[in-house]
């Protein structure tokens, strides 16, 4: 007669997820359907966390492309991430790290006009149970991702 002894070890683990729509209904794009400074005010007030998800949409023939602060600064025509024209959508995942992440358009004088973009990563997600919230802002959604790990252990002999 065979012993057999089974442990069954469920884990769950939920992080606190936002997705926001650069600049919201405008989109990413650049003037005239911007203003310089645009995309500070959008960014102002707002608090990232490590692994949220920004969402660059745009009409018109725009791209972008994630840069240090000097690339930022001088905007620099470096290669970009995604590219498109007319309704693209490019979703990016923030890193789990806190800091300075920096965003602009290589295309034309975009950056130079307005079209770049800085976000402050000020908490990095933490594993474990988080509760979720509604969506604070028009474009924002919040949901809480989770993964489970299932794990079955078999002993006997
Ligand atoms: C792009 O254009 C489409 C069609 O006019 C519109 O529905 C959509 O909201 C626009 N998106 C942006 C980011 O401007
Ligand atoms: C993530 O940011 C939101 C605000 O957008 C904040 O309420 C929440 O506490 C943050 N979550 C973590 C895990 O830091
Ligand atoms: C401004 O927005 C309109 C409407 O979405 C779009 O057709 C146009 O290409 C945009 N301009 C730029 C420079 O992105
Ligand atoms: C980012 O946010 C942190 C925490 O609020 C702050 O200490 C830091 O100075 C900010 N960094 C920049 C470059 O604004
Ligand atoms: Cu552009």
């Amino acid at each position: 007669m065979t012993l057999a002894l089974v442990v069954w070890a469920f884990f769950i683990e939920c992080e606190a997820v936002t997705y926001y729509v650069v600049g919201d209904g405008r989109g990413w794009t650049a003037p005239p359907n911007i203003t310089a400074g645009f995309y500070d005010e959008w960014a102002a007030g707002k608090s990232f966390n490590g692994s949220d998800n920004l969402q660059f949409r745009y009409n018109g023939t725009h791209d972008f492309a994630a840069v240090s602060k000097e690339e930022y600064d001088s905007c620099a025509k470096v290669s970009s991430i995604g590219s498109g024209a007319n309704g693209f959508g490019y979703g990016y995942k923030l890193p789990r790290k806190a800091g300075m992440y920096y965003f602009i358009c290589t295309i034309d004088s975009h950056c130079e006009d307005g079209q770049k973009l800085a976000v402050n990563v000020t908490s990095t997600t933490s594993a474990g149970f988080a509760t979720w919230s509604p969506p604070s802002t028009f474009g924002t959604l919040s949901t809480v991702l989770c993964s489970f790990a299932l794990f079955l252990l078999v002993l006997g002999h």
